[in-house]
């Protein structure tokens, strides 16, 4: 690892979008603990959601259903198969030049918009905070967090997520690259004390 991250590719990645994008993907495999994350974690993480949140009929289906085609299209499948630490390097190496990120952002919009779908189970067009607190369970991530999250992404204050907040502060999580310290946690705890 240490000479993975003395190479070039990796020195120019400010330290806290290292820490966020690790935290993705450490939280896709909650479970297993081996360093390794794989189309398996994905669709773990689907039965978790399902046994969490006691879902049944078209809400479980729809779990499953984004999970696989998720886990299947990930890059064609082939980001499963590498290092997350590659798959870091190349979202890096995307997200820095400008042509390929508002490309990125553009994909990002439909997948995370479909991902807004999964997780409102009852289909009303909206995340509640106990729909949401499934959500974070699932993925195994700290519970004093979730309100916090929740919050941030509730731009108009109504107490529920619609799909451009849960889209918006998706991107923003993964974008921005810039701002030392920022309050949108995502995938778990972050950024005051790197
Ligand atoms: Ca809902
Ligand atoms: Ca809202």
């Amino acid at each position: 690892m240490s000479s993975i991250l003395e190479s070039s590719n990796m020195k120019d990645i400010p330290k806290m979008w290292l820490r966020k994008f690790a935290t993705v993907m450490l939280a896709f495999e909650s479970v297993k603990k081996d360093g390794h994350i794989g189309n398996d974690c994905a669709m773990n993480i689907a039965d978790r959601i399902i046994k969490i949140g006691d879902l049944k009929g078209d809400s479980a289906d729809r779990v499953i259903t984004y999970y696989k085609v998720f886990a299947e299209s990930f890059g064609n499948g082939t980001v499963w198969r590498k290092h997350w630490v590659d798959h870091m390097i190349s979202v890096w190496s995307i997200l820095k030049n400008p042509e390929t990120r508002e490309e990125w952002i553009k994909t990002a919009r439909t997948s995370f918009g479909q991902f807004f779908q999964a997780l409102d189970f009852n289909a009303d067009g909206f995340i509640t905070f106990d729909e949401y607190s499934i959500f974070w369970k699932a993925y195994d991530l700290d519970p004093q967090f979730a309100r916090t999250q929740f919050d941030y992404m509730d731009t108009d204050n109504d107490e529920k997520i619609n799909q451009e907040e849960f889209v918006e502060a998706f991107i923003e999580y993964v974008c921005n690259t810039d701002k030392e310290d920022s309050p949108n946690r995502f995938f778990g705890p972050l950024l005051t004390n790197l």
